[in-house]
């Protein structure tokens, strides 16, 4: 174990985090979160994603009964933006950007959580997940499927859903991830996130949990104290390319893991999560791997969260327990 501050590199997005294994015992006299009740009714006749309610965009929604998704009421990218003009000048960069906005509700129950929703129920947003990849990967070259779990990192409603945002152009995230991809393979000749789990396979001590088709991991270079990386362990490039084994796996790995960041502190847990997987243009993406990240924002307990503050705005990204002693307490759940 490495107890002195030192800095790890990011192979995904070529970036550094410095580690201060010796800081966990730092007094904390700020921000304690509110911790929300968890006493939900199966349906709530205020929310705006059940069954059979009003929207706040004044659509209603069918009276669905497992998944369902619409077009966001305030998307933040349209499919058809007014035509743009000239680039004004060198300093004053720009580009028009062509998408559009979805929301999927997981479940027609408002009181579920994705932990919490059976196992079938799970698989079947892994085929929507999957369905929305290809028909909106037809048109788009980015599809972003993501969801923001607990009122902590910014979900507007605890009605289980999740969003898809596609564009036209790769966003920066993706755009490092395709740049970090692509140069490992062009000088190693491997794929750069099948070594890495193989080397994860091998030293164990960030592995989190895994099945027969799927890995979860603390990654080396982590930022967020729980974060981890959920991979394929065969090499795929997409979510619709997953044999139906593979999604069966995944719904059982994601109800593992998920129950684990649950039982961590005792509390529901918050996260942002979203899928990465290749572009979706014709461009030969061999060297990519799909995989999921999930950034929960909890450090200490159920009301102390980390911020990405001072030193990580002006200098670099710190965090305080490593990678391996944060696998190891989730393992341990
Ligand atoms: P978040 O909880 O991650 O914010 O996702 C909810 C999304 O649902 C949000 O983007 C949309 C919001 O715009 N929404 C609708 O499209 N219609 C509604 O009636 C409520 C919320
Ligand atoms: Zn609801």
């Amino acid at each position: 174990m490495i107890e002195y501050p030192h800095r790890r590199y990011n192979q995904l997005t070529d970036e550094w985090v410095l580690v201060s294994p010796q800081r966990t015992d730092r007094p904390w006299q700020g921000q304690v979160e509110k911790i929300p009740s968890n006493q939900r009714p199966i349906y709530d006749p205020h929310c705006y994603l059940c069954p059979g309610n009003q929207r706040a965009g004044g659509a209603s929604n069918p009276n669905y009964e497992s998944t369902f998704v619409f077009t966001n009421d305030f998307s933040a990218l349209v499919p058809t933006p007014p035509e743009g003009g000239e680039i004004p000048s060198q300093l004053l960069r720009m580009s028009p950007v062509r998408g559009t906005c979805r929301v999927i509700c997981f479940s027609p129950r408002h009181d579920l959580t994705m932990r919490e929703m059976p196992k079938e129920d799970i698989r079947r947003v892994v085929n929507v997940w999957a369905e929305q990849i290809s028909e909106l990967g037809q048109k788009y070259r980015w599809v972003q499927i993501f969801e923001n779990k607990g009122a902590l990192m910014g979900s507007s409603n605890p009605h289980p859903h999740g969003q898809i945002w596609a564009s036209d152009q790769l966003p920066n995230e993706p755009w490092k991830e395709e740049q970090q991809q692509k140069r490992y393979f062009e000088e190693n000749g491997s794929i750069l996130l099948i070594d890495y789990v193989k080397l994860e396979q091998q030293q164990e001590e960030r592995v989190v949990v895994e099945n027969n088709n799927w890995i979860a991991l603390v990654p080396f270079w982590a930022v967020w104290p729980f974060e981890i990386l959920l991979l394929p362990k065969r090499h795929v490039l997409r979510l619709p390319d997953l044999s139906d084994e593979e999604r069966d796996d995944l719904a059982s790995l994601m109800k593992e893991l998920l129950t684990k960041y649950d039982r961590l502190f005792d509390n529901p847990f918050s996260y942002s999560m979203g899928w990465h997987g290749a572009p979706n243009d014709k461009a030969d993406y061999t060297h990519w791997q799909l995989h999921a990240h999930y950034y929960p924002p909890l450090l200490r307990s159920a009301t102390v969260r980390k911020f990405i503050v001072g030193y990580e705005l002006l200098a670099e990204v710190q965090r305080d327990l490593t990678a391996e002693q944060a696998a190891k307490r989730l393992r341990e759940c």
